[in-house]
């Protein structure tokens, strides 16, 4: 075999050809068969023009835009969660009062924590109650969206006075292709860093590599103020040696899984046969894991991303018995319904596919879908087709959380759909 493989190596591709026409008859090949389709995909790769993207994620979003109007909270330890109740009070003093953690009583979860808080062992989606044991006299600020929406706007505009467009993938973070720019990356991210303070006072952390996988992981590497460029050839040295879970698509679940079959690291996934993680994940995600390890991503950066759904959801302050507060439920149910209609018509979407999200009491969490004949941005027929997917669930525990979302969308600018689905009367497919 060895020999064998040494030869196709020396010609693959007019073996692999061969070896293809005899499909039938040389079964037995099959395996040097796909690692030579795999060392094809790899060449390719190696031959695209290299690319230079970047991930630039900003440092403690939420918490640090809060301390631009709170600045002497600065050098706190300080957590972001909750509603208005906690807002800072003017004392007749003229000085302000902010609540502490101790404070805080309900089932909330941190949304983010000055790096300060974080050193006292708290971190985003803990419930504020365990982050309140921890460090009770940390102090507590509520949510802002309208806030946290406004510095994302600027610091987005800045970059794109720099580095031009942007994908936004998320409310403090985007990534750049910098392929065609001609300064040397440390200069550029200098620059970018630079108009980032100057248009809202906040710091971020920008990775460099030649893809959207390795950019995104890179970011994170040396937080806050983080600055990190990479090569592909620096991937043994600075990729591999970090946990699967630093790659964004391996969640939880997954990971738990790898840890299972003994691959915690990520230099453990790029020496793992592929056959074994094809027993456990399937083809293509065992294909993607693999590809992942090695730090290969063909995905490009697109500066016009349309939305994929709309949604919108809600964490009761009580758990909801589905019959005993039926009202309140149905009550909630509509201003969902509704709400996400408003959301479709304002962003210029209307969507097909109508999902109910149902989070019960133990933390189980379900999902329907419905899809509609045609596109629509109706909340009554929103709400029809939500109901049909409450029909299919069985209702016994408690809700702790609903949530509905439109998805399949199309552009109303693109479609002049939205008149006519507007006045259909009962677009349901059975
Ligand atoms: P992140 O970029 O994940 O976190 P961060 O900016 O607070 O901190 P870091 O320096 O590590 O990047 O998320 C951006 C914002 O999104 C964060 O400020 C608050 C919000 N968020 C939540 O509401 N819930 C969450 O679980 C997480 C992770 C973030
Ligand atoms: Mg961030
Ligand atoms: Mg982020």
């Amino acid at each position: 075999m060895s020999v064998l493989v040494i030869v196709i190596y020396s010609d693959y591709k007019r073996l692999l050809g061969k070896i293809a026409i005899n499909k039938n008859a040389n079964c037995k090949y099959e395996g040097v068969v796909k690692q030579l389709r795999y060392e094809l995909s790899l060449k390719k790769i190696m031959n695209m023009p290299l690319r230079r993207i970047a991930h630039l994620d900003m440092d403690a979003f939420y918490a640090s835009v809060e301390l631009t109007r709170y600045p002497e909270l600065r050098g706190q330890p300080v957590v972001i969660a909750g509603r208005d109740e906690h807002k800072p009070v003017m004392k007749s003093d003229g000085c302000k009062h902010f609540f502490r953690l101790r404070d805080y009583s309900g089932r909330g979860v941190i949304t983010t924590a000055t790096y300060e808080a974080r050193a006292l062992g708290i971190s985003s989606a803990m419930s504020v109650m365990k982050a309140a044991q921890l460090a009770p006299d940390a102090f507590l600020l509520p949510v802002d969206f309208d806030i946290y929406r406004h510095y994302s706007r600027l610091f987005k505009a800045a970059v794109t006075t720099i580095a031009g467009p942007i994908e936004d993938s998320g409310i403090d973070e985007i990534y750049l292709d910098l392929s065609n720019l001609e300064e040397d990356s440390l200069t550029l991210a200098h620059r970018i860093k630079g108009a980032v303070k100057n248009a809202t006072g906040l710091t971020c952390s920008i990775g460099i590599t030649p893809n959207k996988l390795l950019s995104k992981i890179c970011s994170d590497l040396e937080k806050p103020n983080g600055l990190t460029i990479l090569q592909q050839s620096d991937i043994p040295a600075r990729i591999w040696p970090l946990s699967v879970s630093k790659i964004s698509g391996i969640g939880p679940k997954a990971a738990k899984k790898l840890a299972f079959l003994g691959i915690t690291t990520i230099a453990e996934l790029a020496q793992a046969d592929i056959g074994l993680l094809q027993n456990h994940f399937g083809r293509s995600y065992s294909v993607w894991l693999h590809e992942a390890s090695h730090g290969i991503d063909r995905r490009p950066v697109i500066t016009h991303a349309e939305p994929k759904s709309i949604s919108r959801e809600t964490t009761f302050e009580r758990d909801l018995h589905p019959r005993n507060d039926r009202l309140a439920l149905s009550k909630v149910f509509t201003i969902l319904c509704t709400q996400v209609a408003e959301d479709l018509k304002h962003k210029g979407y209307i969507g097909r596919t109508i999902s109910i999200k149902l989070r019960f009491e133990d933390f189980h969490t379900i999902t329907r879908d419905f899809t509609l004949t045609t596109h629509t941005a109706d909340p009554i027929i929103i709400h029809r087709a939500g109901r049909e997917c409450l029909r299919r669930v069985t209702l016994k525990k408690k809700l702790r959380l609903l949530g509905i979302k439109a998805s399949a969308l199309i552009s109303t600018h693109s479609t002049n759909q939205t008149s006519t689905c507007l006045q259909q009367e009962l677009p349901f497919t059975f």
